[in-house]
């Protein structure tokens, strides 16, 4: 007997003609993201401008001649009200790239409006269940603006990514270590997604020993492991021309997967509620551990060196004075 088919997942992605989704998309179409047997109806959400509908539209017949046997629809909109309809994830993969000359407060004012637009359509029309992750930048931040427009999908709901920092330091772990990337483990981000974050190196095992001991080299971990994962994305645009694209949509394919996966133990931007010294009201990258699908506590008591006190500080410092910046346009 063949066994039913679950009811597709309807997946709303904003910024659906950019760069991060032309590698984003044809992944959560293959199952990548809700696995091999879930069925997927995308919702794409491009800005209401001839040339990006256009290049939607084009990204649309692409993902319908891969033949997807999980792609169960693909409905294209730049109406907010229509792309969030019922949608069970939202992933807010848009946002206006920082112009030449831009100051960072004019970013986040001009992202600010997009993710108080974005808030309320989501709060007003996706599913009961809806969870949220937030990619675009000042992604921390842009998920506490959504967030706070909410009263329905409410506030543990909504997630920014730092699994891409995650990802590139256990990289660099592995490499220095001259270990392979499954060798390593524990490996959290701690704060903004921007150069303030903290990898947090003391906390990171390989092989199951500390990291620190592993490498036998502090001054590399503070004083170039911190900032080469921290600059990591300026870094790639210096060598591409182009940010980072096909790595973050790879990064939201592991935050969205084991958001959903019990027991998976990640990094992930969340409201702080005050764990290990960040301001309550701010989204920080923490460790969290997956409870249920799309649920998740943070992991509490980690211990934090001096040195990793310092950073904590710095990036939630940060964290901050970006929620100062946009204090006006906070909703609740
Ligand atoms: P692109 O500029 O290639 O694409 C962005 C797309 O979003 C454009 O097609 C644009 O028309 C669309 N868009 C803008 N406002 C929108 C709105 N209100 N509704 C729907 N669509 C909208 O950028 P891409 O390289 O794809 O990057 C997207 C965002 O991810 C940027 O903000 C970027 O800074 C951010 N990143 C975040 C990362 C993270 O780890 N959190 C890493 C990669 C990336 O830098």
């Amino acid at each position: 007997m063949t066994a039913t088919p679950p009811a597709p997942i309807r997946v709303a992605v904003t910024g659906a003609a950019g760069q991060i989704c032309y590698s984003l998309l044809f992944r959560i179409a293959a199952g990548e993201m809700f696995g091999k047997d879930q069925p997927v109806i995308l919702q794409l959400l491009e800005i209401p401008v001839e040339k990006a509908m256009q290049a939607l539209g084009g990204v649309a017949m692409e993902l319908d001649d891969c033949a997807f046997p999980l792609l169960h629809g693909i409905e294209m909109s730049s109406d907010p009200a229509v792309g969030f309809k019922d949608a069970n994830w939202a992933l807010l993969v848009g946002s206006k790239p920082r112009g030449p000359g831009m100051e960072r407060a004019d970013l986040l004012k001009d992202n600010g409006k997009i993710f108080v637009g974005q808030g309320k359509a989501i709060d007003e029309n996706a599913a009961d269940n809806c969870r949220v992750a937030v990619v675009g930048n000042p992604a921390n931040t842009n998920c506490m603006i959504g967030a706070s427009q909410c009263k329905r999908i409410t506030a543990d709901r909504w997630t920014a990514m730092v699994r891409l920092d995650q990802n590139r330091a256990t990289t660099q772990l592995a490499q220095k270590a001259g270990v392979a990337t499954t060798d390593v483990s524990d490996v959290y981000i701690f704060g903004n997604h921007s150069p303030t974050m903290f990898p947090a190196f003391h906390l990171a095992a390989i092989n199951g020993r500390p990291a620190p001991e592993v490498i036998g080299d502090d001054a590399w971990l503070q004083n170039e492991f911190c900032p080469t994962v921290g600059k990591r994305g300026a870094a790639i645009i210096a060598a591409r021309g182009l940010s980072s694209a096909a790595s973050a949509g790879n990064a939201l394919i592991d935050h969205v997967r084991d958001l959903s996966t019990p027991g998976a133990v990640h990094s992930v931007a969340v409201k702080s509620n005050g764990a290990y010294g960040f301001h309550p009201d701010v989204w920080a990258g923490l460790p969290v551990k997956t409870t249920a699908p799309g649920q998740y506590e943070v992991v509490q008591g980690l211990p934090i060196d001096d040195f990793g006190a310092g950073m904590i500080k710095t990036t939630n410092d940060e964290l901050t004075s970006e929620r100062d910046t946009v204090a006006p346009m906070l909703g609740g």
